[in-house]
C-alpha cells in the first residue's frame, strides 16, 4: 500500500499530532498492520489495520462488540482507581465526521486505528511465569466482562460449535471435492474423531439443556495476545476481534492447545508432541485465581474436557481443509494441513493420559 494512501486513510480519523511516518507492524497474518508515528513526542504514536473482511464478514458488528469491551474495561479500571489505564486498555479512534464510528471503508477495504501502547512488548514462547500471567490476564478479562450490560454480536457464527465442525466435517466426507477421504490415513483418523465425538459434543448438549452459560470470552487466547511491560507484568489483552459470548472453555482450552504442547501445532514428529503439564499447572493457577470467582462448579468440572475439547476441534477443523482442498490455511506442502491434524490428535492422546493428573490438581486448587 502506498504511504499517500495509508496517509489518506488515517487523515480522515481524528487523530492528534503530526504523522511523521507510517511502517509495518508486527506478522499478523489475518488483519495487515501498520505503526504511524507522529512528530510531536507529547503526541501518542497509532496503529492502522486494515481488517479482513472475509474472515470477519461483518466487520460493524466486530467494532461494536470492541467498543463495548473496551468501554467497560476502562470505566471498570476508572473505578479501581487504576493508573496507566491507557495502556491497559486499547483506545480506538472515531473518525472526524462521526464521533460514534470507529472505522472507515476505502476502497471496499475496512480501516481503523488505536493508539500505540509504548513501552510493551508481546511474547511468542511461554513458561510457566508467563502462563500463570496469562491465565491471571484472561481470568480477569472474563471477570471484568462478566456484567457488560449489551448482548455481543458473535464475530463468526458458529466459531467454536463443535457440534458444526463436525457437520463440516461430515459435507466435506460427503463430496470429496480433492479425493483424499480413502487415503489409510484419513481413514484412521476419522475413526479416532468418531469414537470422541459424542463425548466432544456436549457442551453444545449443557448449553441447550440450559446448565452451561455463555459468557463473554476473547476466543483467541493466544500468548501473543497480551501485550506484557519490561518487568514482565501483564498491561492488557489485545486482538479483540473474535471477542464475542461463549463457553469459557474456548479460553481456557485454547490457551493450553497452544501453549502447552511441547512443539508448534505443525510439528511432523508425532513422538514430539507431548502436553506440558508444567503449563497447564500454572496457567490453570492463575485462571482460577482471576476467575474462581464467579465460575460455576460445572465450568470448573469440565477444565480437563474444555482441555482435550479444542486439539480435538482442531483436529478435525485442520482435517476439514486439507479434505477440501485446502481453502483456509495457508499450506507450505501438500500434506501440511493433515500434518497439522495429525499434531492436535497426538496433542488429544496426550493430554488424555494426562485426565486423572488434571483432575486431582484442579480439585486440590479448588479445596483451599
Ligand atoms: C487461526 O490465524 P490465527 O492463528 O490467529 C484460526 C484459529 C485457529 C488457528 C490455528 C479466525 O488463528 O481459530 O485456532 O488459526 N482463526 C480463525 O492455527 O479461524
Ligand atoms: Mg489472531
Amino acid at each position: 500500500m502506498e504511504q499517500n494512501e495509508l496517509r489518506d486513510i488515517v487523515s480522515r480519523f481524528a487523530i492528534s499530532g503530526t504523522i511523521s511516518e507510517i511502517k509495518p507492524l508486527g506478522e499478523g497474518l489475518i488483519n495487515d498492520t501498520y505503526l504511524v508515528k507522529t512528530t510531536e513526542t507529547e503526541q501518542p504514536d497509532y496503529v492502522l489495520q486494515r481488517v479482513n473482511h472475509v474472515v470477519f464478514p461483518d466487520v460493524d458488528m466486530v467494532m461494536r462488540n470492541i467498543q463495548a469491551v473496551t468501554s467497560h474495561i476502562r470505566a471498570k479500571l476508572e473505578a479501581a482507581g487504576t493508573t496507566d489505564i491507557e495502556r491497559k486498555v486499547l483506545r480506538f479512534i472515531p473518525l472526524k465526521e462521526d464521533s460514534e464510528k470507529l472505522y472507515c471503508v476505502v476502497g471496499g477495504l475496512y480501516w481503523r486505528i488505536m493508539i500505540f501502547i509504548p513501552n510493551a512488548i508481546t511474547k511468542q514462547a511461554v513458561n510457566p511465569e508467563s502462563s500463570y500471567a496469562a491465565g491471571l490476564a484472561f481470568g480477569n478479562f472474563q471477570s471484568m466482562l462478566a456484567d457488560i450490560p449489551v448482548q455481543l454480536g458473535e464475530t463468526i457464527k458458529d466459531f467454536h460449535n463443535m457440534e458444526f465442525r463436525l457437520q463440516q466435517l461430515r459435507e466435506v466426507i460427503a463430496l470429496d471435492p480433492a479425493g483424499r477421504v480413502q487415503e489409510p490415513q484419513v481413514q484412521e483418523m476419522l475413526r479416532q474423531i468418531d469414537q470422541r465425538a459424542e463425548e466432544m459434543c456436549k457442551a453444545e448438549r449443557m448449553g441447550r439443556e440450559g446448565t452451561l452459560p455463555k459468557r463473554v470470552c476473547h476466543c483467541d487466547t493466544k500468548v501473543n495476545n497480551m501485550m506484557f511491560d519490561d518487568q514482565d507484568n501483564v498491561l492488557c489483552v489485545i486482538d479483540l476481534d473474535t471477542v464475542m459470548p461463549n463457553y469459557i472453555f474456548s479460553d481456557y482450552g485454547d490457551f493450553l492447545r497452544t501453549a502447552a504442547n511441547c512443539v508448534a501445532e505443525d510439528c511432523p514428529d508425532m513422538d514430539q508432541v507431548q502436553f506440558r503439564s508444567d503449563i497447564f499447572e500454572a496457567f490453570t493457577e492463575g485462571y482460577l485465581q482471576s476467575a474462581g470467582s464467579f465460575l460455576l462448579p460445572v465450568e470448573v468440572e469440565n477444565l480437563p474436557y474444555a482441555t482435550a475439547l479444542f486439539p480435538y476441534m482442531q483436529c478435525v477443523r485442520f482435517l476439514w481443509d486439507y479434505l477440501s482442498g485446502d481453502k483456509y490455511w495457508k499450506c507450505q506442502y501438500p500434506t501440511h494441513n493433515f500434518v497439522r491434524a495429525n499434531n492436535q490428535l497426538h496433542l488429544l492422546l496426550s493430554i488424555e493420559a494426562h485426565f486423572p493428573a488434571m483432575k486431582a490438581f484442579i480439585a486440590e486448587k479448588m479445596s483451599k
